[in-house]
């Protein structure tokens, strides 16, 4: 029960549920367990803002699609993709279609990083809630992405959580690692980074880093049924908790976004549409007339 939202992708398929109002994102390279090159970051970026922006949608589910055809692997992701890292970074290559389209100057300015950080502000900004499904393997910058999703449903045969970032000289010094210690605690998350085990997804549900294991046939029908629970509950009240959850480890930036969602909301008051019309009939506001509520 899912529609393409747009065939203009290469590395990313989406959808739209067809009865539910959720969107289903996900990686399409199971060749390489789903790792992103430039190309796959700016098209994720894509999808995820395109579903920000869709007022009847409430929730996204960011998957992984597989298996591979080589080995009948599964992946979410295997993070940045180091057949493509050069000397100063992440590069697009001739023939990367995504990377082609592009206005030569933003290419330019583009070029050497992988744009995945923005990916992990926008799921963590989104005023709804993100659900990773985890098929098969979660492991570096895919690894971090599972865990600045507000839930993470895993394969309970397939799904294995893994951090190589420092095997391969790389490092997500936010919400990769630090985030993740708030979840899992500080020893259990600088085991993960330091000594690079493999977790399982009941191992990982036990640390508190999956919501629940389910079995892999059932995976897609239990993230649908997830998306179609929260859907159901009032948009206004799930934004405000996401943002209230995030508010205390965001700073003065967590602080603007829940203010800005208050914002929104004193707006439609009486009392807002007074301070308006006084300004626009340039006249004095009458605010005595209103309540200090207690
Ligand atoms: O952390 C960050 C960042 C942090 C801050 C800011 C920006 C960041 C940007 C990126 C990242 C990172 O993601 S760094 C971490 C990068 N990822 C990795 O180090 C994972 C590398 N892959 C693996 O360790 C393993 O492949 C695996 C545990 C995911 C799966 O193992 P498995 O099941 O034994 O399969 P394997 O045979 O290894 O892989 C199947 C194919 O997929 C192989 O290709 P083939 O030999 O068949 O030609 C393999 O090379 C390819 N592949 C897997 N992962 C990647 C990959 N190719 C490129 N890049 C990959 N990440």
């Amino acid at each position: 029960a899912w529609e393409r939202v747009t065939d203009e992708f290469d590395d990313v398929t989406y959808h739209r549920g067809v009865d539910v109002p959720v969107v289903r994102i996900a990686f399409d390279r199971p060749e390489v367990r789903n790792a992103f090159r430039p190309g796959t970051v700016d098209e994720l970026y894509a999808a995820l803002d395109h579903a920000r922006k869709q007022a009847d949608v409430g929730c996204v589910l960011l998957t992984g699609n597989g298996p591979s055809e080589e080995d009948g692997g599964w992946a979410f992701c295997s993070g940045g993709d180091q057949s493509v890292r050069g000397g100063s970074g992440y590069e697009y290559r001739d023939g990367d279609e995504a990377g082609d389209g592009d206005d030569p100057l933003v290419r330019e300015a583009r070029a050497g990083r992988l744009h995945i950080l923005e990916v992990q502000r926008l799921i963590r900004f989104m005023p709804k809630p993100v659900v990773a499904v985890v098929p098969g393997w979660a492991v570096g910058g895919g690894h971090s992405l599972h865990v600045v999703c507000d839930l993470t449903l895993a394969s309970d045969e397939h799904a294995k959580f893994l951090q190589t970032d420092p095997d391969v000289a790389s490092f997500d010094g936010g919400f990769g690692s630090a985030y993740l210690a708030k979840q899992i605690g500080q020893k259990k998350a600088r085991e993960v980074f330091f000594r690079g085990k493999t977790y399982s997804a009941a191992e990982a549900a036990d640390m508190g880093m999956v919501n629940e294991a389910v079995p892999h046939e059932e995976l897609e029908d239990v993230a649908l049924e997830w998306a179609d629970e929260m859907t159901e509950k009032s948009p206004t009240a799930m934004r405000m908790l996401k943002y209230a959850f995030n508010m205390t480890d965001d700073g003065m930036v967590g602080q603007q976004v829940f203010a800005g969602e208050a914002t929104r909301l004193a707006y439609m008051t009486d009392e807002a549409q007074e301070g308006r019309d006084a300004f626009l009939e340039k006249r004095e506001p009458e605010f005595r007339d209103y309540p200090w509520h207690y």
